[in-house]
């Protein structure tokens, strides 16, 4: 049974219908409160009314990161000040960060989004749930708190920062789910494995994003922590944690649609993509109120399924992330993306999913150098043996990519851990 059956396995039609509802409501009030977009409409010779449904969603402007920087800090918004209650902010490696503000309903919507995820996952009012994704400006921790308050489980606001101290709470409180990244899961485990602890663990289930990661690394979390984990998606400029997230049958990321349209767009040409296709995720928020946005472009790799999961879902499904396009590197003209190294290096037995891929310029051509950590044994044993380990991993990752790779094999624990968004490139050419 779906708690949530009503909004998550309607007919298409009644999806559809609900979502051109909900647009043409939200274009009228965008037109009219956010002169950035008013502009862009009257650019384009776009009224409100010719946004009927969801089939003129293409007549809509696009938005990208720029036109939020570009109106920074609030020009976005479309309530006044007095009627947001919250702002979070991201980063990001260049420029000004951007920023997006919450309505009261905003929030109430996030919320009921998370828990939602959290449902799907199997957590109840009886889990206890570590939230250990970070607490202030980023999205993950405060998001993944108020869902699973909301749902009605037990939450332990752990954020980032002491590892061992999450370990001994999680045993001491008979701790049931967590929800972190997945890189930050697999340093948890492997400090639990380390203690010796494993079987003083009550985890079931765990809330994995922020980041790209792969089937393979998913059973490498499940198999080490005897646990189930669930894909979690989202970004700041749309909600944060809980746009889409996976159920247990893993087909892809269902979208909550009732509140998010997704399409899916040739990146180069804007044209859409046919169903099936991998191209760049696109979304339109139709419930927002304090930063509404159209037809945002996450450049997040993805392809889209409208069939009915197994679950018995009707919600559109998106692929496993392959990578944003703005991560994606250009190697001797080939594109190569870390999540493609990810899959191949847990194909390898004696490695773990701790590498980190340097990419520099020696005289005009481009070298792609692969850290991978290996157990401890090998550099212990005969220089043979590692010698051909890094054959091994150079001929598995030179087949995933299709260019030739310099591996080195390195000690454990030598590659930096991180507790939020792994760090996985260091691109020394755009460092000259
Ligand atoms: O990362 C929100 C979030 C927090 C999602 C906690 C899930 C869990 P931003 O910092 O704005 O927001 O970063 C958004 O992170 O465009 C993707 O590139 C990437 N991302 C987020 N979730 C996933 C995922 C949060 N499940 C950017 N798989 C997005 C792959 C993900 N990439």
């Amino acid at each position: 049974m779906i708690w949530n059956e009503a909004k998550e396995c309607m007919s298409r039609d009644e999806m559809t219908n609900l979502q051109s509802a909900r647009l043409r409501k939200m274009v009228n009030r965008v037109y009219h409160s956010v002169e950035h977009y008013r502009r862009k409409m009257q650019q384009m010779g776009i009224e409100p009314g010719d946004i009927k449904g969801v089939e003129d969603l293409g007549k809509l402007p696009f938005t990208t990161k720029s036109d939020l920087r570009d109106t920074y800090p609030f020009g976005l918004f479309a309530v006044p000040q007095s009627e947001i209650v919250r702002i979070h902010a991201s980063s990001g490696t260049t420029g000004k960060a951007t920023v997006v503000g919450y309505t009261r309903k905003d929030i109430e919507i996030w919320q009921e989004c998370v828990t939602r995820v959290l449902a799907m996952a199997g957590i109840g009012i009886n889990d206890k749930i570590q939230v250990a994704y970070g607490y202030g400006l980023f999205t993950g921790g405060l998001g993944l708190h108020y869902g699973a308050e909301n749902l009605g489980a037990t939450v332990v606001p752990m954020s980032t920062g002491n590892t061992q101290r999450l370990i001994t709470m999680m045993e001491d409180f008979e701790v049931t789910a967590i929800a972190c990244t997945p890189s930050y899961l697999l340093h948890i485990a492997e400090t639990i494995q380390e203690a010796g602890k494993l079987d003083k663990i009550r985890l079931k289930a765990a809330i994995c994003g922020a980041e790209p990661w792969t089937d393979n690394m998913r059973n490498e979390i499940e198999d080490k922590l005897h646990l189930k984990a669930y894909d979690i998606y989202g970004l700041s400029e749309i909600l944060g944690p809980g746009v889409a997230a996976d159920c247990e049958y893993h087909k892809g990321l269902h979208v909550y649609e009732d509140h998010f349209i997704p399409e899916i767009i040739n990146p180069e040409t804007l044209e859409p993509c046919k169903e099936g296709e991998t191209g760049e995720l696109v979304f339109t928020t139709i419930t927002k109120e304090g930063i509404p946005l159209f037809r945002y472009r996450t450049r997040d790799l993805t392809s889209i399924s409208y069939d009915k999961c197994e679950c018995g879902r009707t919600l559109a499904r998106i692929s496993r992330f392959k990578g944003r396009s703005d991560d994606m590197l250009i190697i001797r003209g080939v594109n190569v993306f870390p999540s493609q190294v990810e899959a191949a290096l847990l194909e390898v037995a004696e490695t773990s999913p701790h590498y980190m891929m340097i990419v520099d310029r020696v005289n005009n051509l481009d070298i792609l150098e692969v850290q991978v950590e290996v157990e401890e044994r090998f550099f212990s044993d005969e220089i043979r043996e590692l010698e051909m380990l890094t054959k091994k991993i150079s001929h598995v990752l030179q087949s995933a990519l299709g260019i030739s790779v310099k591996v080195t094999l390195v000690e454990p624990k030598t590659i930096a851990r991180s507790e939020g968004k792994a760090k996985r490139v260091i691109d020394k050419r755009k460092l000259v």
